[in-house]
C-alpha cells in the first residue's frame, strides 16, 4: 500500500467504518481471533478478511458475534462447520457475496502534457470593424496569445484570391523566445510561407470562378492535382502581409497581421484563421504531406476557420501539476462539492486555490495521497507522473476523489455527483480506465486566469488563497478531464 501519508493511513479505519455508517469500532477479543483463524484458511478472500476495517464492517457487531447471530445475516458464514473445515472459505464468491469489501488499486496519472497544442484561437475581427470579416488591404486582426519558452506559435489566414492558399508559418511554427529566454518581438513576416493546401486545383490568381469571391459556394472547384500542402513559388508571404509579434507582461503576446498587398504583384484580401501555441511542430499540417483533415480545406478555400478552430480546441490542453489528491468513498455519490452551489467552508477552496487538501479531507472524512508516484516526500506530480493509492471499498460504494488543477486559480479535477462506479450494476467490482467519469470543474473562489500564467495562480501567487473573487461563484464543469488524467481502478484484494 503507498499510503505513506502517516496521517491518513491511521485515520483509514475509522474512515471506513463512519463511510459504512456503523458504529462498531471496539475491537473484542472475538473479532480478533476469528480474524486470526480467517487469515490462516489461506485461501484467495483471506487477505482482504484480514484486515480488521474489513472484518469490523462485515460483522457489525462484535457484542452480536459471540452469540453468532450477527452472522445469521452472512450466510456463508452461518455453517460454523464449514468454516472450521475451510470449505465455506474455499468458496470465495460466496464469501464475496456477504463480505463485500474489495481493495482498488487507484492509479491518477498526469497525461496534461500530451497535448502538443497548448492553447489555441482565431483572429477574425479586422480593425475599425465591429464583427468578424475579411481582412482588406490596410487592415490588420489582431490576437492576444500567451507563450512560455519553449513554446512556438503557428497560424493560418487563407489568401482569398486563390483556391487553396493560405499564409502560415513552417513545420516549426514560430519560437516565442530565443535561446536566451527573451521574448521575441517585432516583424515575423520572413518566417511566413503562402502555401497550397493541395485540396482545390489552382485557377489564375485573382481570376478564377471557384475562387473564394467568385465561387457559386463554398468548397467548390475541382480536386488539385497535387494532394500535398506545398509552398507557392513567387509569392513571398512578407509581399501580401506583414505580421508582429508584440510581447508584454507575463508571457502575453500581441500577434498583429495587416493586409500589406495593396501594392503587391496582386491585391487580396485575407480571411479569419486560426493560432495555436504549441509545444514541437505545427499542428496545422505538415509540409509535403495531404492536409490532415481537421479543417485546413475549409480555412484555405472559403475563408472558414470555425472547423479547424473547434478541431484545434478540443486537443489543446495546458500542461500541469497535480496536487496531492484527497479521497473518500461512500454510498452517497461524491461528498466533496456539490455542483451548482457555492464551494462554502469545506476546504474546497484550500484545494482548488492551493493544492491543500487538508482541511476538505477533515470535513469529509477523507483520506489523503500526498507523494507522488515518483517522489518520497509530498508534493506535486507534474506530467509523466501522477498518485496512486489503494483504497477497500464495500460493494455499492463509489469512489470520490479532487486533486488540483495546479496551473489555474481554483480548478480541480473530480468526478461527478455520482462519484466514481467501482462496482458495476450486478455489483462486481470494475477494472480498467474510468477517467470518462471524471471532470475539470471550477470551483467558483477565485476570478480565471489564463492557465499557466495568471499572477494569482499557485505556481506564481504571492502566498496562499492569492486572488480576486470568482464573479461566478458556483462550483461548475469547465470540461472533460480526458487529456489531463488517465484514471484506473484495480481490484486488487
Ligand atoms: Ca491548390
Ligand atoms: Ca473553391
Ligand atoms: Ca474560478
Ligand atoms: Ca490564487
Amino acid at each position: 500500500m503507498r499510503l505513506t501519508h502517516g496521517l491518513a493511513a491511521a485515520a483509514a479505519i475509522p474512515v471506513l467504518l463512519a463511510a459504512c455508517g456503523d458504529s462498531a469500532t471496539d475491537s473484542t477479543p472475538a473479532q480478533g481471533s476469528d480474524t486470526s483463524a480467517m487469515v490462516d484458511q489461506s485461501t484467495p478472500t483471506s487477505e482482504a478478511m484480514a484486515d480488521n476495517a474489513t472484518t469490523d464492517e462485515a460483522m457489525a457487531d462484535g457484542e452480536a458475534m459471540d452469540d453468532g447471530e450477527a452472522m445469521a445475516d452472512g450466510e456463508a458464514m452461518a455453517d460454523g462447520e464449514a468454516m472450521d473445515d475451510g470449505e465455506a472459505m474455499d468458496e470465495g464468491d460466496a464469501m464475496g457475496d456477504d463480505m463485500a469489501t474489495v481493495k482498488f488499486k487507484v492509479t491518477i496519472s498526469n497525461i496534461s502534457a500530451s497535448h502538443p497544442v497548448h492553447r489555441s484561437g482565431v483572429f477574425a475581427v479586422p480593425s475599425g470593424s465591429d464583427g468578424p470579416g475579411p481582412l482588406l488591404p490596410g487592415a490588420s486582426y489582431e490576437a492576444t496569445i500567451y507563450g512560455a519558452p519553449g513554446e512556438s506559435l503557428s497560424f493560418a489566414t487563407m489568401f482569398v484570391q486563390s483556391n487553396d492558399w493560405f499564409v502560415a508559418p513552417g513545420m516549426a511554427g514560430i519560437p516565442l523566445y530565443d535561446a536566451d529566454g527573451n521574448p521575441v518581438s517585432g516583424d515575423i513576416s520572413d518566417m511566413l510561407y503562402v502555401w497550397d493546401a493541395g485540396t482545390e486545383a489552382d485557377q489564375p490568381v485573382g481570376q478564377g470562378a471557384d475562387q473564394a469571391p467568385r465561387q457559386a459556394g463554398p468548397n467548390t472547384g475541382d480536386p488539385d492535382p497535387d494532394n500535398t500542402v506545398r509552398m507557392v513559388d513567387g509569392y513571398p508571404a512578407g509581399e501580401f502581409v506583414s505580421v508582429t509579434l508584440t510581447p508584454g507582461e507575463g508571457g502575453e503576446f500581441t500577434l498583429t497581421i495587416t493586409n500589406v498587398s495593396d501594392n503587391a504583384m496582386q491585391s487580396t484580401p485575407f480571411a479569419p484563421g486560426v493560432w495555436a501555441v504549441h509545444a514541437g511542430e505545427n499542428p496545422l499540417f505538415v509540409p509535403g504531406m495531404p492536409d490532415p483533415g481537421h479543417g485546413l480545406e475549409n480555412l484555405a478555400e472559403d475563408g472558414d476557420p470555425s472547423v479547424l478552430a473547434a478541431w484545434l480546441e478540443e486537443n489543446s490542453g495546458t500542461p500541469t501539476p497535480l496536487a496531492p489528491v484527497v479521497y473518500v468513498w461512500g454510498d452517497q455519490g461524491n461528498p466533496l462539492f456539490t455542483e451548482g452551489e457555492p464551494a462554502g467552508d469545506t476546504g474546497l477552496e484550500n484545494l482548488a486555490e492551493d493544492g491543500d487538501p487538508s482541511v476538505l479531507a477533515g470535513t469529509v472524512d477523507g483520506e489523503v495521497q500526498a507523494v507522488p508516484v515518483d517522489g518520497s516526500d509530498p508534493g506535486p506530480a507534474f506530467p509523466g507522473s501522477g498518485y496512486e493509492f489503494e483504497v477497500e471499498i464495500p460493494e455499492g460504494h463509489t469512489l470520490s476523489f479532487a486533486s488540483m488543477f495546479v496551473q489555474s486559480n481554483d480548478w480541480f479535477l473530480s468526478p461527478g455527483a455520482d462519484g466514481i462506479a467501482v462496482f458495476d450494476s450486478d455489483g462486481k467490482p470494475v477494472s480498467g480506465d474510468v477517467t470518462d467519469q471524471v471532470f475539470v470543474w471550477d470551483a467558483g473562489t477565485e476570478e480565471d486566469q489564463v492557465p499557466g500564467f495568471g499572477p494569482d495562480q499557485a505556481p506564481r501567487q504571492a502566498a496562499p488563497n492569492t486572488g480576486n473573487p470568482d464573479p461566478d461563484n458556483e462550483v461548475r464543469e469547465i470540461g472533460s478531464a480526458e487529456g489531463v488524467i488517465e484514471v484506473t481502478v484495480t481490484p486488487v484484494g
